[in-house]
């Protein structure tokens, strides 16, 4: 793997998991989610991980409301807009795949099927396959999720079996701590690490609820860049809900600086990452 000087930092705003009535700050509307990059980006974070809600703040992976957030994105930012396939537990497979239509910079692309909670997220092999394929035809650079060591090893089965994706870079991101996944220590995350294939260019880590800070000080320190967000945590600290995203990339971005590592420019995250500049050059 190349060093890594800088820190790519991941904000994954919104999610599919809370309900907007127990989280009024959760942002869910297009202007919420514009608001939410700009002021993201402007402490530091390269990447928005995307999932969209309709006029009812439910998930949804309509292609109109996902259509018109990666254009506002790509018009207001100039972060890389990376949409979610997982969607939510409830969402097909088959609808899954037409998140691409969209167009996004990145794509998520889970491993394996894990156990979420009381739910099961299904990433079945045959899903992960056509995604893959679908993404490389697309020029959609994805972001491996791995929940699990297993996998781990179903990213390298998939690129033995398909080869690269677009742009030649291969980016991971543990997300660790999910009830029915691995769990979010330093142990964990550094036997994924070790058991990354040869092509993974670049990884980062996610530390779901109060896992959060000890996995990114564990990422930091061996390497690694940082998502962070309301989709993965809403406690800012004991008794302190985050009022607003922009506070946890603000730390994130704080830690990385300290570790000598300051938070990554987007044109940088587009190097890294090997994204197609889908946006529209200005006069
Ligand atoms: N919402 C989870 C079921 C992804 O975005 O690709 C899946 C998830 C992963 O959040
Ligand atoms: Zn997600």
């Amino acid at each position: 793997m190349p060093p890594t000087p800088g820190t790519l930092i991941t904000v994954a705003p919104t999610g599919a998991e809370l309900d907007k009535a127990d989280v009024p700050q959760l942002p869910t509307t297009l202007e919420e989610l514009v608001e939410t990059a700009k002021a993201c980006e402007a402490v530091g974070a390269a990447m928005i991980h995307l999932h969209i809600r309709d006029a009812e703040h439910r998930p949804t992976l309509d292609h109109g409301y996902l259509s018109a957030a990666v254009e506002a994105l790509r018009e207001q930012t100039s972060l890389v807009v990376q949409l979610s396939t997982g969607g939510s537990v409830h969402d097909p497979l088959e609808q899954r795949l037409t998140v691409l239509d969209a167009e996004p910079d990145s794509c998520s692309l889970t491993c394996g099927t894990t156990n979420f909670g009381d739910d099961v997220f299904l990433n079945p092999w045959g899903f992960m396959s056509d995604l893959y394929v679908q993404a490389q035809e697309r020029e959609v650079v994805p972001e491996f999720e791995l929940f699990d060591l297993g996998h781990v090893a179903a990213l390298a089965r998939l690129l033995d079996r398909h080869g690269l994706p677009f742009g030649g870079k291969v980016h991971v991101d543990f997300v660790t701590g999910v009830p029915g996944g691995m769990p979010g220590t330093t142990a964990a995350l550094m036997a994924g690490v070790a058991m990354l294939p040869p092509e993974v260019t670049s990884w980062s880590a996610t530390g779901i609820g109060r896992s959060h800070l000890p996995v990114a000080a564990a990422a930091l320190s061996a390497g690694g860049h940082l998502r962070v967000g309301m989709e993965d945590n809403v406690v800012y600290a004991r008794g302190v809900p985050v009022e607003h995203n922009s506070q946890l990339v603000e730390r994130a971005a704080h830690l990385a600086e300290v570790m000598q590592r300051p938070a990554m420019s987007t044109d940088d995250a587009r190097a890294l990452l090997g994204v197609k500049d889908r946006r529209t050059p200005t006069a």
